[in-house]
């Protein structure tokens, strides 16, 4: 009997002390240890410790009434084994609805709750789990990615040094054909004005020098060299043989080389003179021929493809200069820090939703199609737009087509965390303002490595 006594006596004082507990989380029952007395946890009162959890409130912040639904501001601790704990209005204890999955809301309540904690915890440790390893390999292809962009980076510094170099080049051409027409220039107007030397053949005279000149200048530096000479002349009388370089040398008086108007002072002389040199296979001195003469077409002609070489040359060198442009626009977006980004400006993406198609071609622009065939655009690369911890995160498109009654077309484009390289999702929250879901290993970090749920507490 006396022992029947002891054991409800203490079966009792268990049963109080876990009713005083419910409801309280383990980094709060240092509150709840007293014995005696309650101080209310906001300190304003001080309570007999009976009164804890006797579904009467009486601390004005509710923490005498953490496991009933006596305080309106009082919350309720779910432990939830097995899964993620959490806290619920003590209002919603014992009010017949399931809050905690371990069922411990509704201790005394007609209904019957299942504790799904265990199951609910699989399942998030197995999405987790899934978005660990979606990290993992994200990474390892973003690693790819940084590589392929810092080499491609690199090609496309070397690309652009190639490009100045030839543009260099192209100009020294340009300005060179320039002085020589130049001169051609020079001399024409020496023609028009000395009309009376016509007569003597001076304006036919020029002509053949300049056209003489074009034939001689074999690799068309406008200039004549030894080799050219010996190329091209050979002695006039005597034996039939070509022009040593010695002979070459003095008839360029003296010289290696000679522009056009030297070679109007040196080597145009003796062939005028036709006694010491002639051209190979002609019979007379070049300045004694009529404009008919073969040797003055092959003049005139040569001036044409003179002309025509150095519309050739601007042509070229406009074209590199186009080409210098466009690269150092593209090299001087910001790719990353890494240049993890690089690849993606040879990509566009695109997503059909309802009637439309959208096209995303990352740092240049973003269209929209519709069914019938109408295109629009939703905005050209502005700029990174993600946060002060990472600008990464978000790219900008503004300035896109003018919207009927609406602001321009603009688009917001969010980077995710994934396998692959994809357009996921494109939405229109207010008109003419795109959202767009851009999911691609570079958008990995390891920051992004989700907090395990904890199986424990
Ligand atoms: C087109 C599309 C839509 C847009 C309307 C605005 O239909 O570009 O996305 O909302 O124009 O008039």
């Amino acid at each position: 009997m006396h022992c029947h006594i002891i054991i409800a006596v203490i079966l009792w004082s268990v049963g109080i002390e876990s009713r005083k507990l419910r409801g309280i989380s383990l980094s709060y029952k240092r509150f709840y240890r007293e014995r005696k007395s309650f101080l209310c946890i906001d300190g304003s009162k001080m309570i007999p410790f009976e009164q804890v959890n006797d579904d009467y409130c009486d601390c004005a912040d509710g923490s005498d009434e953490p496991g009933t639904s006596a305080c309106p501001n009082g919350r309720f601790h779910c432990a939830n084994l097995g899964f993620r704990p959490h806290y619920i209005p003590s209002s919603r204890v014992n009010d017949g609805i399931c809050d905690c999955c371990d069922a411990s809301d509704e201790y005394n309540s007609h209904t019957r709750c299942q504790n799904s904690c265990r199951n609910l915890g699989r399942r998030e440790r197995a999405e987790v789990e899934g978005q660990m390893r979606t990290l993992d390999e994200g990474l390892r292809l973003k690693q790819q990615h940084i590589e392929e962009g810092v080499s491609l980076w690199r090609e496309k510094q070397a690309q652009l040094r190639d490009l100045q170099r030839l543009s260099e080049d192209l100009q020294t051409k340009v300005e060179e054909h320039r002085r020589s027409r130049g001169e051609v220039e020079r001399l024409a107007q020496q023609e028009t004005r000395a009309p009376e030397a016509e007569d003597n053949g001076v304006r036919s005279q020029n002509r053949t020098a300049i056209g003489i000149s074009h034939t001689l200048d074999g690799n068309n530096e406008n200039s004549i060299a030894v080799d050219e000479v010996q190329a091209e002349l050979a002695l006039a009388q005597g034996e039939a043989r070509g022009v040593s370089e010695d002979e070459a040398v003095a008839l360029l008086g003296g010289n290696q080389q000679v522009d056009l108007s030297r070679f109007q002072q040196t080597l145009w002389s003796s062939l005028r003179a036709g006694d010491s040199v002639k051209i190979k296979g002609s019979r007379a001195a070049p300045g004694g021929r009529m404009d008919g003469d073969p040797d003055i077409k092959a003049a005139v002609s040569a001036a044409e493809k003179d002309r025509a070489d150095l519309r050739k040359i601007e042509d070229a060198y406009e074209n590199v200069n186009l080409e210098i442009r466009e690269l150092t626009e593209k090299l001087s977006i910001d790719y990353g820090t890494e240049k993890e980004f690089l690849f993606l400006g040879s990509l566009c993406l695109q997503l059909k939703v309802h009637e439309y198609t959208y096209t995303l071609c990352p740092f240049n622009q973003v269209t929209q199609k519709s069914s019938a065939g109408t295109e629009v655009s939703l905005g050209k690369w502005g700029t990174w737009a993600g946060s002060p911890e990472n600008q990464y995160c978000q790219m900008r498109y503004e300035s896109g087509e003018l919207c009927w009654q609406g602001p321009t077309r603009n688009t917001m484009v969010t980077l995710t965390c994934g396998t692959e390289t994809a357009l996921r999702s494109v939405r229109e929250p207010s008109k003419c303002q795109y959202v767009m879901d851009l999911q691609t290993p570079a958008g990995c970090h390891p920051a992004l490595r989700p907090r395990g749920v904890h199986s424990e507490l």
